[in-house]
């Protein structure tokens, strides 16, 4: 008798996901998933197969904040699950709606050698775990995990011992109603008139506003009504970091407040009185650790707003609403304005201005990061994905103020490097038809440099860029200011270029731009992907690093 006769668990396992609406799977394949993935594959669902378990649960999560569809990941048991410990801490706090499909070990064995507690493990990154261990319930508790995970924005890891899987299905034959279909329709929240009224009256007695604007203003969708409320107040505007672009072509825009703010934003937020601070979290990095407008007071409009925020009191007054709806009443509520704090010439310095202009002697035959990075923001398509990974150079490939938001990601919320090339071939997989342009580190591409195979396999388009300071540049730049050895901090430059052509794609090394015109006309002509190397200066250091490490200056105990 066939399969098809007598579906096992597993056929229906997979179906249920196929209900779901899942399309595309990140997968590393073992004992307790292989059948389940195989079924899924053989339903339609596209499966990318990665060389490393991290990689399933790191590309699902771009995946997902790029489609605003649960990103799905499989792994087996045991080292399996252990593996995508450092992923899943970053989505719980990146809020990214998650469902990984994990194998258990077999139920009817005595000992079984991957075999380990993985509930704990999984819930202490804050993810949610649940055992499923009564088939014929399997595929509601599947549905369900869809469900919280849309609802809670968060991982939620499903482990299922693997003899369960192999089992003839004994259970329903109809699946249960897909967890899009149960999804309460809710209206975007408006705010109350009181808070609105109050709002309005601190904005009153303020002269020097900024509309700070976070990821929750993007997907309320609320961009044009904060350019508005800045244009109306006579203020600037600025973005976190994961919302950068979001105002890339207004004239008042500042760029990103936070850790990579550029020079004329750090002077124009000082003398701010008010950040009004729309759909974001207020985390520690944003405010630049508290210490980037010391003389303003800030307003909170968030359907969430906070009065603390990671250890620090980040906001006194509070306007609870939908992003969108919450900053459009506030402008109407606005009488106009007599005086404006912008101006013209305050425009023309915001666009005049390099992001840091502190002049560092770069060795002959190495770049300047900042001028690579001014090229390849002309030359670059303005169509192409950009995905921005870790360490010390992410600094400089932030400064891209032409590119806008939509064509942006990062996800830096548990600081881990190594995840610039998983995030990568997640936005590839979400955005099939585009170019992807990854910008990274050399440290943090050979974390997971076995994944150029995939990129290979799969035939996905990106081009990776890499600030190649042959060093943990962050690392490096830290122990000189202390005057401490640099050991295990330097490494010398790998030449990238060749490890990509050992995998079969495209390899340039840049020690001048001068080919990049013409390399780039290449890679536009052929297809597949390449790693670009830029041999940069380790003597160029990012504001950030300046302001949080100056020479001589041991860190706090
Ligand atoms: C998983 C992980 N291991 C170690 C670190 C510490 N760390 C932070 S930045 C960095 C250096 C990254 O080097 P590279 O990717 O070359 O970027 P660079 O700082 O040189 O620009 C390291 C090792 C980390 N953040 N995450
Ligand atoms: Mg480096």
């Amino acid at each position: 008798m066939t399969n098809e006769a007598k579906p096992r668990v597993y056929d229906v396992l997979a179906k249920t996901f196929i209900q779901e609406g899942v399309s595309t799977c990140f997968a590393l394949l073992g004992d307790a998933n292989m059948n389940w993935a195989a079924r899924l594959a053989e339903q339609g669902c596209r499966m990318v197969y990665v060389r490393h378990e991290h990689c399933t649960v790191a590309a699902a999560m771009a995946y997902a904040r790029k489609t605003g569809e649960v990103g799905v990941a499989t792994v087996t048991c045991g080292p399996g699950v252990t593996q995508v410990i450092t992923a899943l801490p970053a989505a719980v706090r990146a809020h990214l709606p998650l469902v990984v499909f994990a194998g258990e070990a077999p139920l009817r064995m005595g000992w079984y050698n991957q075999e380990i507690d993985q509930a704990p493990i999984i819930t202490a990154t804050g993810a949610a775990y649940h055992r499923l261990h009564l088939p014929e319930r399997m595929p509601v508790a599947i549905r369900d995990a869809f469900l919280q995970a849309r609802r809670e924005r968060r991982p939620v890891v499903i482990g299922i011992p693997f003899d369960l899987q192999d089992r003839p299905w004994a259970g329903p034959e109809k699946l249960p109603t897909p967890s899009k279909q149960l999804l309460p329709q809710l209206s975007p929240i408006p705010p109350h008139p009181d808070d609105v009224a109050g709002a309005a009256k601190l904005i009153a007695g303020a002269e020097r506003v900024v509309v700070f604007a976070g990821l929750g203003a993007v997907e309320a969708k609320a961009g044009p009504a904060c350019r508005a409320l800045a244009a109306k107040t006579g203020g600037l505007l600025t973005t976190t970091l994961p919302a950068r672009g979001l105002f890339h072509d207004d004239p008042f825009c500042i760029g990103i407040a936070g850790s990579f703010t550029p020079e004329v934003g750090l002077e124009y937020l000082a003398q701010a009185d008010l950040v009004i601070a729309v759909g974001g979290s207020l985390a520690y990095h944003a405010g630049g650790g508290g210490q980037l407008w010391p003389k303003a007071q800030t307003l909170h409009i968030d359907i969430n707003p906070v009065a603390v925020s990671q250890g620090q009191e980040v906001a006194r007054n509070h306007l609870r609403a939908d992003a969108r709806l919450g900053v459009e009443a506030l402008t109407a509520a606005l009488p106009a304005r007599t005086t404006m704090w912008r101006s013209e010439s305050m425009a023309a310095r915001i666009r005049d201005s390099k992001p840091d202009s502190m002049v560092f002697e770069v060795e002959p035959g190495l770049l300047d990061p900042r001028d690579a990075v001014e090229a390849l923001e002309k030359a670059l398509p303005a169509d192409w994905e950009l995905v921005n990974s870790s360490g010390h150079c992410s600094w400089f490939f932030a400064q891209m103020p032409s590119r806008p938001q939509e064509k942006f990601l990062t996800i830096r919320e548990f600081g881990a490097i190594g995840n610039g090339i998983s995030f990568a071939m997640g936005v590839a997989a979400a955005r099939p038809d585009r170019t992807v342009v990854l910008f990274d580190g050399d440290g943090s591409l050979m974390m997971h440099v076995q994944e150029l195979e995939t990129i290979k396999r799969h035939g996905l388009r990106i081009l990776i860029i890499v600030m190649n300071d042959g060093a943990y540049g962050s690392e490096v730049h830290k122990f000189r200011s202390e005057g401490m050895p640099e050991d295990g901090s330097v490494f010398g430059r790998v030449d990238l270029a060749a490890v990509a052509r050992g995998f079969g794609l495209g390899g340039k090394t840049y020690k001048s731009l001068d080919d990049l015109q013409k390399n780039l006309k290449e890679f536009t002509a052929a297809s597949g992907a390449a790693v670009w190397d830029f041999h940069v200066s380790d003597r160029v250091l990012s504001p950030t690093m300046r302001r949080a490490h100056p020479t001589g200056v041991h860190r706090k105990a």
